[in-house]
């Protein structure tokens, strides 16, 4: 009998291949019974299954079951775009999870699962079953596949499909080359913008954002939307994310970016993807050069709103920050608090549908991606489908997704504004002395605080997300910015008599802007990116801390990234708990310059009792490894501080750098680090 694995990747493959046709490479095949059939397939039932289903290793018989009624999916064509943006979609979406979450076991998920697929939208299909399949106990050590393995149309080049078909189909499988996906396709170097595309165009990056999203829905049934500090990381991670996308502008000579908070403003940068959905062959649209906003009204996606809808709700959600409360639905009022104010003001703005009130505050956040994603045919008068900003796996791609969320931060940070800075008994730790911190690269003879980083070109096997393509392998090769490992060394004096536990927070931010300029502390403190974040005990007396870049709470590995499910034999037990969610490590440093361009490296070590969760939580066990955007599954949000601290806060008037931050707190340290970038491609063994 076929294990969970084997029955759920076989669902999750190859998205518009009919049920009938083999699956895993021809390895396995689903015995269907007649009512899975389509109407189109019903009558050549038969036929097709002794066509298929011979010569297959694994047979998967699927038992006979009453139709479930699916007639809430047609309004969603079943070739079309899906986006969790779209409310109708979201909704849609949501009652297929709630479908596949009442299932009693894997077996009937599997039944109705293999039911449903060959009927309704294919990348909705995906994200239900993918959704669902996390949030059950019997099913959460299910491996989901990348989305890049299920929908590789996504996040490369089209130009190398027709290729990998030619590849695939003339040459047997232990002879196939590699597609080289090259860089730099969507503009040239005359547009400025271009240099940022191998970051915003970066396939980790896209699928980390797609899988945060996924692991926190904004809609569905409430045990799979409602978690912990859900709000928070919603504002935390983007946060990060345009932190991020800022330092590395200032590395590539460009200022930081814009934010986009008046929306009847030109937009200057355009974006034009050159990626296509092959579901149906047509392109995502593009974005043209200073562009304005529209209301939209397409009727036929559900998708109406106004600009001074999104007018009215910005103005109703700056009065609640400015009050200090919300007004709830149900007519009281929420306190926006150090605690939970931030989580409310989260889902809010998001909107999650947590959101204390969706008629009064709206949809901000989620409605301003369509009306980015549908700049081109607001009133679907061209029936033109929504461009990369609808679409959660393509949003990071287009310039104007980071001026949207530089905007939405900025709305967060009016709430983090109100708030005293930090005072000594929160920053400080008694008796804790950072006496030093260094960063060195994991090679002998280097020097202290000068990291490196380059291209590297890897590889990855798209062969199961090509449909109706060739079986087995489709290699392409992909080129993406690295960095050498290296690791931390944090010499700390515990002055005490006892052992203490302390958490140590690892940041980076830039010292200079694009043009050499020293950035003052207000803004550096908002550029912080986190490196990690650890527990640690500490001996009376001197400790010797050593910390690899690899163990990063932000980051999951290449292998975890880009893993491809059906190459891997993964046993169904807790250690393979498949959990993609996680900034991608070879994006874990800022790319630096090729003359060396300096950070400023921050360590503190606080205080372990104001930091504790009351739980048990292991960073070495599966899935635990990148909690700091991404959460635990299962479990409440690892560190009781705000997310950020200490850096989320403004600080007095009379602290003007980092320095002046830190100097009455041993427990915290900094060094300046140089990170040079090489303009060479390396080959990743
Ligand atoms: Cu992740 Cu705007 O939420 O993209």
């Amino acid at each position: 009998m076929a294990n969970n694995n084997v029955k759920f990747h076989g669902l999750l493959q190859r998205p518009y291949e009919p049920m009938f046709l083999p699956k895993s490479g021809g390895q396995v095949y689903f015995d269907l019974p007649n009512n899975y059939f389509t109407d189109r397939y019903r009558p050549l039932g038969q036929t097709l299954q002794n066509r298929f289903g011979s010569n297959v290793q694994t047979r998967i018989p699927l038992p006979n079951i009453a139709a479930p009624d699916i007639s809430f999916a047609q309004s969603i064509p079943r070739r079309g775009g899906f986006s969790t943006f779209n409310e109708m979609h979201r909704r849609v979406a949501g009652q297929l999870i709630e479908l596949f979450l009442n299932q009693s076991d894997p077996d009937n998920l599997c039944a109705v699962a293999a039911y449903c697929r060959d009927r309704v939208n294919g990348p909705m299909f995906q994200y239900a079953l993918s959704v669902a399949l996390q949030h059950r106990q019997d099913t959460a050590n299910v491996p989901i596949p990348s989305f890049l393995e299920m929908f590789p149309d996504r996040f490369i080049d089209p130009a190398v499909f027709p290729q990998m078909q030619e590849e695939g189909r003339v040459v047997s499988q232990g002879d196939r080359m590699a597609i080289d996906i090259p860089m730099n396709y969507t503009a040239s170097e005359r547009e400025l913008e271009q240099r940022m595309a191998y970051w915003r165009e970066d396939i980790g990056v896209n699928l980390h954002h797609w899988h945060w999203h996924l692991v926190y829905p904004a809609t569905g049934p409430d045990r799979v939307v409602r978690k912990d500090r859900r709000g928070e990381l919603f504002y935390y991670m983007h946060r990060q994310i345009v932190a991020r996308y800022n330092t590395e502008r200032f590395a590539n000579q460009l200022p930081r970016v814009l934010t986009f908070a008046h929306l009847r403003e030109q937009i200057q940068e355009a974006y034009f993807p050159k990626i296509i959905r092959s579901s149906n062959n047509r392109t995502f649209p593009g974005r043209g050069r200073n562009q304005t906003l529209n209301d939209l009204n397409r009727v036929e996606d559900q998708v109406i709103v106004s600009i001074s809808d999104m007018e009215t709700w910005t103005g109703r959600i700056f009065e609640a920050i400015d009050n200090g409360f919300a007004n709830a639905a149900n007519g009281t009022r929420m306190p926006l608090d150090n605690q939970t104010g931030i989580d409310v003001l989260g889902n809010m703005i998001e909107n999650s549908t947590l959101t204390v009130n969706v008629n009064y505050y709206g949809r901000l956040h989620n409605e301003g991606h369509n009306m980015l994603g549908y700049i081109h045919d607001p009133d679907n008068s061209f029936l033109e489908g929504f461009g990369v900003m609808a679409d959660n796996t393509t949003a990071m791609r287009d310039p104007v997704f980071y001026r949207w969320h530089q905007h939405i931060d900025d709305i967060f940070e009016r709430h983090k504004r109100r708030f005293k800075p930090y005072n000594r008994d929160e920053l400080s730790n008694s008796d804790i002395e950072i006496e030093s911190i260094s960063a060195q690269l994991n090679r002998a003879g280097t020097k202290s605080n000068i990291l490196l980083t380059f291209w590297q070109r890897s590889q990855v096997d798209l062969g199961t997300g090509l449909d109706f393509g060739p079986d087995g392998n489709a290699f392409a090769t992909f080129t993406h910015i690295q960095h050498a490992p290296f690791t931390y060394r944090i010499k700390v004096k515990n002055d005490s008599n006892i052992n203490k536990r302390g958490t140590v927070r690892i940041f980076i931010a830039p010292v200079t802007n694009e043009s050499g300029q020293n950035i003052p502390f207000r803004e550096q403190r908002r550029l912080m990116i986190e490196l990690d974040n650890f527990a640690v005990n500490m001996n009376p007396g001197e400790n010797n801390i050593v910390r690899r870049s690899d163990q990063s709470s932000v980051t999951i590995p290449y292998e975890r990234t880009f893993r491809n499910v059906a190459a891997s034999n993964i046993p169904s037990n807790d250690q393979f708990r498949f959990c993609n969610c996680g900034w991608p490590s070879h994006m874990l440093l800022p790319k630096g310059t090729p003359q060396g361009a300096m950070y400023d490296l921050f360590v503190m070590i606080s205080n372990y009792n104001d930091d504790v969760v009351n739980q048990g939580f292991d960073e070495n066990a599966p899935c635990n490894d990148s909690h700091s955007y991404c959460g635990l599954r299962d479990m409440l949000y690892p560190d009781a501080r705000n997310m950020g601290f200490p850096f989320d806060r403004t600080v007095a008037s009379s602290i003007s750098s980092l320095k002046d931050f830190m100097r009455p707190y041993k427990n915290m340290a900094t060094t300046p680090v140089q990170i040079r970038f090489t303009n060479t491609v390396i080959s990743r063994v």
